[in-house]
């Protein structure tokens, strides 16, 4: 029983071993040796110096050399995706942004300052609807840049300048030396008030 299993294992060996190969083993090429990659050329090397750090920055982002005008264009595109967020008003050369926080008066100008601007100021009408816009986003009023002068019920910008354009409600200002500041109501109107209240900051840069 054992001699005839081996010659049965024999012959098996001997046509499996006569097979063609079906993968081929013996023709597969040498796996060719791993070897470091080719470093890239620095992207440095290709753009000229730029006048501002800024723009140096921007031209090894986009691989080329960046002109003031692709600054602008850039620029442009970053305020237009603001605009259209309702995050920022756009009119005349001033910008007008909120923090959407409420504060009194002297932090809400504190803040304005901080990020290189100053409390909303509105000086005619198309200001004070970019203004009124954060009034009615966030539904709160708003302190405006102006405090009340040495005579009752007159109201100066914040370097002493008399306020030139203003948009009291009926019977504003109404103080008479008790109420400092100046608030936007939702309509875009205007009322004198204490300075101490929790108003929404919103600046102009
Ligand atoms: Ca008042």
């Amino acid at each position: 029983m054992f001699h005839q299993g081996s010659i049965l294992l024999t012959v098996v060996v001997s046509i499996v071993a006569s097979l063609p190969d079906p993968l081929n083993l013996a023709k597969l090429p040498e796996i060719p040796s791993i070897t470091k990659p080719t470093p890239l050329p620095k992207t440095d090397a290709k753009i000229p110096k730029a006048p501002q750090g800024i723009l140096k920055r921007i031209a090894v982002k986009v691989n080329r050399p960046v002109s003031l005008q692709d600054l602008e264009r850039r620029m442009n595109r970053l305020e237009a995706v603001l605009k259209l967020d309702g995050m920022i008003q756009v009119v005349g050369d001033k910008m007008i942004a909120s923090s959407g926080k409420e504060v009194d008066f002297a932090a809400s100008n504190s803040t304005c300052n901080y990020v290189g601007g100053r409390i909303a100021t509105p000086m005619n009408e198309a200001e004070n609807s970019a203004v009124l816009e954060f009034a009615k986003k966030y539904n709160r009023y708003v302190y405006l840049g102006m405090r009340e002068g040495p005579i009752p019920g007159k109201f100066n910008y914040l370097n002493g300048v008399p306020a030139v354009y203003t948009h009291w409600r009926k019977g504003e200002p109404s103080g008479r030396g008790t109420e400092g500041c100046v608030e936007m109501y939702t309509d875009g109107q205007w009322n004198d008030k204490a300075c101490n209240q929790q108003r929404l900051t919103v600046c102009e840069l």
